[in-house]
Formats: C-alpha cells, sequence, structure tokens
C-alpha cells in the first residue's frame, strides 16, 4: 500500500481519518536541540549550510511526529538575493545592510535571477526530500510581498513599526509599484525553484499585511498577491495573510489552494465566508501554548470542532509558535491532534 500524505489528501480536499498538523516556526528558539546548535554558528551559516539547515528542520519532525516539514530558511534570504544582505542580531531580531527608499536605492538592486545566489535552499530541499518518510509532506516558503517590502523599504526589523513604507506608498506610487514588482517576480522564481526541488507545497507568509486598511489592502498589495496565484495557479500554494483574511473575498481565496488563517476569528466563520470547497489552515491562539497540556488539549478541540468533520483543514497555529513554550506543549497539541479522529472516514 503506498504512504498515505494527509497534508496531500487534505490540500486535494479528500476526506482523512485525522487532521494533519505542522506549526509555523516549529523549528526554532523553544527546542532545546535548536538552541544547541545555534550556540556553535550564526543564524546566517545554519540557514546556508544544507546539512545545518535539513538537520534544524528534521527536529521537529522527529520529536513530536508533526505531519509536514517546512525548511529551515527565512523569508530575509530573498532580499539578499536582490541585493540587500541580512545579519540576525541576538535580541534584536534582522538588520539589513541598507534600505530601499530612492530611484537611487532602487537601481542598485541585482538583476540577476534570485534562483542563481539561492542554490542552498534548493540543496536544502533536496536533501530533506531524500530524508523524509513519504507520508510527510515537505514545505517551502517566501514572504509575501507587502511584507518582504516592509522589510525592504524599512532596512530592518518591525520594532519601530514600519513608517517608510506607508511614506513611500503616499509619496511616490510608481516607485513603490517597481519595488514591489521586483519583489514579486523574485518570490514567484524562488516559489516554483522550491517546489521544482523537492517541496510538496509552498507558503506565503505575509505577516504584516494585517497593518494595512481594507483599501491599503486592496491597493498595495492584492495586486501582486494574484500575480503570485496566477502565475502558480497549478501550484500548491498556501497563503497566509496575518490579520487580513477579513479583507479577502471568496473570489480572491480560491486562486490560493489554501488559505492560512491566524487566531482573530473562528475557522467556522471562515468556512463559511469562503465556502466548503476550499482548504483552511489554522488557527489555535499561540498564546494557549505557554499555559498547560490540558487546557492545550481542551482549545485544541474546540479547533476542531469549530471546523467541523468535512474535508480541508490543516491544523496549525494562528501563527507562529514563540521561544517560550515548553517543548512538552508541542508533544501535548500535536498528540491531542491526533488522537482525534473521524470514524466515518478511511
Ligand atoms: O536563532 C535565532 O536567533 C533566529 C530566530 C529565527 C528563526 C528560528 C529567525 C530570525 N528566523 C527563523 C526561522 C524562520 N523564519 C522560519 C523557519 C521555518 C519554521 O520552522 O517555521 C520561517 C518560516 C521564518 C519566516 C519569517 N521570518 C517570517 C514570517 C513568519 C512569521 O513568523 O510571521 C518573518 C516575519 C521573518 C523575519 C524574521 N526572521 C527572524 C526573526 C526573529 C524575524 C521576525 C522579526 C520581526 O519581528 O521583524
Amino acid at each position: 500500500m503506498s504512504a498515505i500524505n494527509l497534508l496531500m489528501d487534505t490540500l486535494a480536499l479528500r476526506p482523512t481519518y485525522r487532521r494533519p498538523i505542522w506549526v509555523m516556526r516549529q523549528a526554532g528558539r523553544y527546542l532545546p536541540e535548536y538552541r544547541a546548535v545555534r550556540q556553535q554558528h550564526s543564524f546566517k551559516v545554519m540557514v546556508e549550510t544544507p546539512d545545518i539547515a535539513t538537520e534544524i528542520t528534521l527536529q521537529p519532525v522527529r520529536r513530536f511526529g508533526v505531519d509536514a516539514a517546512i525548511i529551515f530558511s527565512d523569508i530575509l534570504v530573498l532580499l539578499e538575493a536582490l541585493g540587500v544582505s541580512y545579519e540576525i542580531v541576538e535580541g534584536q531580531g534582522p538588520v539589513l545592510a541598507r534600505s530601499v527608499r530612492t530611484a537611487a536605492d532602487f537601481a542598485s538592486l541585482s538583476t540577476e535571477p534570485v534562483t542563481d545566489s539561492l542554490g542552498y535552499v534548493y540543496e536544502t530541499l533536496s536533501m530533506l526530500r531524500k530524508e523524509l518518510p513519504p507520508e510527510v509532506a515537505l514545505l517551502g516558503f517566501a514572504g509575501a510581498p507587502w511584507t518582504l517590502a516592509s522589510y525592504i523599504i524599512e532596512g530592518g526589523n518591525s520594532r519601530g513599526g514600519f513608517p517608510a513604507i506607508h511614506a513611500l506608498l503616499d509619496s511616490d506610487p510608481p516607485l513603490f509599484g517597481k519595488v514591489m514588482d521586483r519583489i514579486t517576480d523574485g518570490v514567484i522564481d524562488h516559489l516554483k525553484a522550491q517546489l521544482s526541488h523537492g517541496a510538496d507545497a509552498v507558503q506565503l507568509f505575509d505577516s504584516w499585511a494585517g497593518m494595512l486598511n481594507a483599501a491599503d489592502f486592496r491597493r498595495a498589495a492584492l495586486p501582486y498577491l494574484l500575480r503570485i496565484a496566477k502565475a502558480m495557479k497549478d501550484d500548491p500554494v498556501i497563503y497566509y495573510p496575518k490579520g487580513a483574511g477579513q479583507w479577502l473575498t471568496r473570489e480572491e481565496v480560491t486562486k490560493f489552494s489554501i488559505i492560512g488563517v491566524d487566531s482573530r476569528q473562528s475557522l467556522a466563520f471562515y468556512r463559511e465566508k469562503f465556502g466548503p470547497d476550499f482548504v483552511l489552515q489554522g488557527n489555535l491562539d499561540p498564546a494557549i501554548m505557554k499555559t498547560d497540556a490540558r487546557t492545550i488539549r481542551l482549545e485544541a478541540r474546540a479547533v476542531l470542532d469549530s471546523h467541523g468533520p468535512g474535508p480541508g483543514h490543516i491544523f496549525n497555529l494562528g501563527h507562529g509558535i514563540t521561544p517560550d513554550v515548553p517543548p512538552d506543549h508541542m508533544q501535548a497539541l500535536v498528540d491531542a491532534v491526533h488522537e482525534h479522529t473521524f470514524k466515518d472516514t478511511t
């Protein structure tokens, strides 16, 4: 019998005996085995060395038995491929070498194909494909254009909010459009290359979509997303618009394979909004992961019940797992989801 890949079955809206689960940021600082490797190497060395990135990606798969592996990488690698390098500074997060706010800054970006300098990502995926059992799905990812633009225009992390991107959007819309177009082309190339090197599906992280009101989301983020959806209409793409799921219509979301939702609205709300023939991913509140095993089980059950027994649900958190979560709590979550079976399906 061929192996069952629950995530890929769910993607095809086939009924499954239980829900697949993976968790955003599942490979990371809450794991002692991650911190042990991190003590030896900088973040960049870890990301750029396929042996190390493969090992880190596999850590949560081995420890918890999650149903998907997401490659250990970062949304910022694409900005480096566009000509703006980054560092992850301890206690501070990402710092970029420069910001892109003027026509001269834009002109200095690289025009080489981004895939030329991201070979380490594709090599890692090829290694992972060989290491992973067939029932575990392999996920690649990229940042969505608006979220990547927030970093490249600001030149750093999100701590101070993102004033410069709003300023550019209002003062020079054509330049903003050029930056977004360049990023969008890079995102498409990077996602396609990940799929062709072994990723089963790719996730588009729009972590800062929620900064936009409805009108700005439609003007500054959506056109570029729809361009990606069109270029990748036959590819499995999970779009995760943190804080902006409510701005999307059914017609827009169905251009993607899966929509990842945050914890602000119930899955029942999104199921009603988007219809039955569409895959949802989410959406346990990450704050619950800090409570205790019993609460985690109860709240996981509430998320499963909110979706109901129909096909098309991939369990995840509403956003990334935080570094202060005890690994036992993650195990409690995975076990709770795995134990919840649907008797009427095979
Ligand atoms: O060890 C360390 O100090 C580095 C911490 C860290 C880790 C573990 C960073 C720096 N990136 C990562 C890995 C990472 N980043 C993954 C790995 C796969 C996984 O297990 O999920 C993924 C998918 C990302 C994606 C990412 N990077 C996003 C989108 C997801 C999200 O959480 O919203 C964003 C916004 C980033 C930028 C980034 N990189 C690192 C940090 C601390 C941040 C966020 C900083 C900020 O607030 O602006």
